[in-house]
Order: structure tokens, then sequence, then C-alpha cells
């Protein structure tokens, strides 16, 4: 790795005991969104209905029955986000793709003016110097598609196919980062195995056809990409937690294995190795019906980077019957509930990269929801800075360690529409009012501005 360091003390911003930071000059810093949490314009220009709108009107699901309706209303003031964004000094923008804006049925004719969208988006981040990085499905598949079966239908990763190689030759080289998936476990778990996000199914075995579905449909989109010759890279993202064992008994170890292959592994072997993890047989025989001869070729194709969300740990034991269960949060905890673990992303990404590189990783998703109020026009938010900080240092800290780190995206630019939990989440490093839409760059923002500038970058 060209490793041209500038270095910047994270000490200056209150990190104690780490030391120097050696960032590559080509290291990509920026900040991620996705189209339903933060778009709006549900109903303009042709878009479909989504998974999401669906969900979000269902009585009980949504807290507050918040629906992504108007959302931060970034279809109309996507020129003042990115500007926002130029002002930080990202380099880099993740931003996801509407399916039901492109494919307001999933399939069949290209609506333009939703894709006409994506372009004047690209457009404006090219225009301002900063990288598009565009995720083709962020969970809001098409109502229609759901309505034929969605994930638990294999037709549903041809679909995906069709759109993604749609995407590739309207947009192309333009959009500098592809992104297949963004937490295929969410998709699949979350939304058919105990149903608290949309579609809001609940069978545990067949969320696991969910997956392989989503897999597969990555790999579908992946041969669709090369098929094309671009330029620019391909990958995945994927929600990973290290799960780390209670005790040093065998039977905590044990439960930590299991909760590993659960939430990480069978996503990660598939994909890296071309077979889903060995030791889950009550897995691999509710997985084995919808499983066809090629998948895992498809499946395990070479991506050029793995994007890696990062949040928390978990810390689990032996429920003494064979299963695991989780212990609660062992330290300080975001408005989430999650705990503050930045060592977790350390152990994490080594992790990762020994078992299953050597392969790019970005870590794709980092940050933290806090309870951010307006106090005389400026949003204070020294934990979610803290929170920054902290995993920061961690980055530096693989970066010295030889992990092919190549770029880290702030979770998230704007407070947006946290699914189940509506706009009672704020993840932003920018604060939004959604009854005005008026944004006020927070602390956080500042800070991280601040740590920008004071890198060299190439
Ligand atoms: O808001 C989500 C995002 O859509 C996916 N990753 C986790 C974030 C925080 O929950």
């Amino acid at each position: 790795m060209q490793c041209i360091c500038c270095p910047t003390r994270l000490e200056k911003y209150g990190v104690e005991g780490d030391d120097t930071v050696n960032f590559p000059k080509d290291f990509k810093w920026g900040t991620a969104t996705a189209s339903y949490q933060i778009e709006g314009a549900a109903h303009e220009d042709g878009r479909g209905e989504s998974i999401w709108d669906r969900f979000s009107r269902t009585p009980g699901k949504v807290l507050n029955g918040h629906t992504g309706d108007v959302a931060c209303n970034h279809y109309h003031l996507y020129k003042e986000d990115v500007a926002i964004m130029k002002e930080l000094g990202v380099d880099s923008y993740r931003f996801s793709i509407a399916w039901p804006r492109i494919y307001p049925n999933g399939t069949g004719q290209i609506n333009r003016k939703g894709l006409d969208f994506y372009k004047r988006l690209v457009e404006e981040l090219l225009e301002k110097g900063i990288e598009p990085a565009a995720t083709l499905y962020h969970w809001d598949l098409p109502q229609a598609l759901e309505d034929k079966g969605g994930w638990l239908k294999r037709d549903t990763a041809r679909y995906f196919q069709d759109y993604a190689a749609a995407m590739f030759r309207e947009l192309g080289d333009t959009v500098k980062q592809w992104i297949t998936l963004n937490e295929p476990w969410c998709s699949a778990f979350l939304g058919y195995g105990n149903g608290v996000h949309a579609p809001g199914k609940s069978d545990f075995n067949s969320h696991l056809h969910a997956a392989h579905h989503l897999l597969l449909a990555h790999g579908l989109a992946l041969q669709a990409y090369r098929e094309l010759n671009l330029k620019s890279e391909v990958g995945i993202t994927l929600n990973l937690a290290p799960q780390y064992p209670a005790s040093d008994s065998a039977q905590d170890q044990a439960a930590a294995r299991k909760a590993d292959g659960f939430q990480n592994r069978w996503y990660l072997d598939p994909l890296f190795r071309g077979f889903y993890p060995q030791d889950m047989p009550e897995f691999l025989a509710a997985v084995a019906p919808v499983i066809q001869p090629g998948d895992f070729d498809l499946i395990s194709g070479a991506v050029d980077f793995l994007g890696i969300n990062y949040y928390s740990r978990s810390v689990v034991r032996s429920d003494g019957q064979g299963g695991y269960e989780a212990l609660p949060p062992q330290g300080p905890v975001t408005h989430m509930g999650w705990e503050v673990y930045p060592q977790g992303l350390y152990d994490l990404l080594v992790r990762v990269h020994e078992d299953y590189g050597p392969i790019p990783l970005y870590i794709t998703e980092n940050g933290a929801a806090y309870p951010d109020q307006v106090e005389q026009g400026r949003v204070h938010d020294p934990e979610r800075t803290a929170y920054l900080q902290q995993h920061f240092a961690q980055a530096t800290k693989l970066i010295e360690a030889g992990v092919p780190l190549k770029g880290f995206y702030v979770w998230s630019l704007l407070d947006n529409f946290e699914w189940a939990f509506g706009y009672e989440r704020r993840f932003g490093i920018v604060y939004v009012d959604f009854e005005t839409q008026e944004r006020i760059i927070k602390d956080s923002g500042r800070w991280y501005q601040s740590f920008l500038k004071g890198l060299a970058r190439g």
C-alpha cells in the first residue's frame, strides 16, 4: 500500500493514548445516507411504492407512525446538501438509489425522471469534487415485487440484476464505487425473520431463503458489472459485529462462535469462500431447498472491496441449552442502546482481514445516535464527536497493523428516518429540523471538518 503519510494528532482532539494518525493520502473520507431515509418526494416523478412506504403506513410498525414521505426532502434540497458536504471537506459521498424510482414496479421500462434525479446528483457531486459512491439496494424494494414474494423468491434476484445492469450502463464510471447491497443480514433477518423491518414477515427458516436470494442478487449484479468492463470499483456492504464470549468456558466460546455464524459468517463465508458455514446444520438444512447449482460461483465472484458497517459489539454466553444469549451492554450506550466499543472495530477488521483477506476494506458506516437539541442555533454533541474520534483512532491502528483499510464513511450526513424508530433517533453530523428542513452543522460535523482540514490529502 502506498503510504505517503500525514501525521495529524488525534490527541489534540482529546483522544487519549492515541498518537500519530497515519492515513494514506488517498484514504477516502466520506459521509453516507440512504434513499428512503432522506429523499422524501415519495410520490413524485413517477416513483413507485416501496416496501417501506407500505410498512411505515401499517399501524404500530414505526414509532409515532412516521414515514419517509418527506424525510429530509433531499430530492429537492440535494444541492444544499452537496454544498454542506463540500463545506465539510469530504472526499466521497455514499448514497443509495431507490429501485422504485427507477422501476416503479420493480421491472419493465426505466422511469427516466427518477433516473434523472441521480444523474443530477452525481453531476453536482462531481462538479464539487466529491466522488459518488452508490449503493443499489438499501432496503427499499419495490412493493410490486414484494407482492410477488419479494426476497423469498428467486426471480427477485434476476430483477435486481436487470436493475443493477441498467444503473451500471446509465451511470457507469461516474460512480466511483458501486455497492450492490447494504446489510443483507438486516434485509433478510429483520425483514423476513423477526419482522421488525419491512416487509414485516417473521419466519426464521424462510429468512435464510431471503438471505440466499439477496446474496444471489449480489452475485448476479457483479456478473453484470464485470461484463461492462467498467473502471470504477464494485463491492458489497455487510453489517458485522464482533461476538465476544462472556467467559473462557468452552460453552461460552461455543456460544460466541454460533452468534458469529449467525451475524457474520453466514454472509462472509459464501462471499469469500464459496460455501455456507458447515458448523451450522440447522441453517444448512433450512436453506438447502433454494440453492441451485452455480449459485456459489456467482456469489463468490471477486469483488474489489468489502464495505463494513460497524456500530457495536455483542458479548454472549451459553443459554445452557446449546444456544446463546447476549449480555446487556457492558459500557456506555448510544441513544439506540448500542454499547460504544471502539476496540471492536479494530478486532473485527483484523479478523476479517486475516480470515477472508487480503481484500481492500472500507468502513462504509460508523456513527452514533444521540438526542440532540438546538441551543441558540448550535447543536452541541460532544458524545458523537468522542464516538467518532475513538473510532477514527482505531482506524489508524488498523492501518498501522497493515490492514488494507481504504476509507471511512460517517453515518450519517443528515439526521434522517431511522427505520422502525422514525425520526426519533438522530445519527446526523448535520441536524435537520423536520418541520422547516433547516440544516445545522452540529459540533461533531465541525469537528470532522477541522479533522479533515488537518489532513494532507492527495
Ligand atoms: O440507519 C441505519 C442504516 O440505514 C443502515 N445501517 C445502520 C444505520 C443505523 O441504524
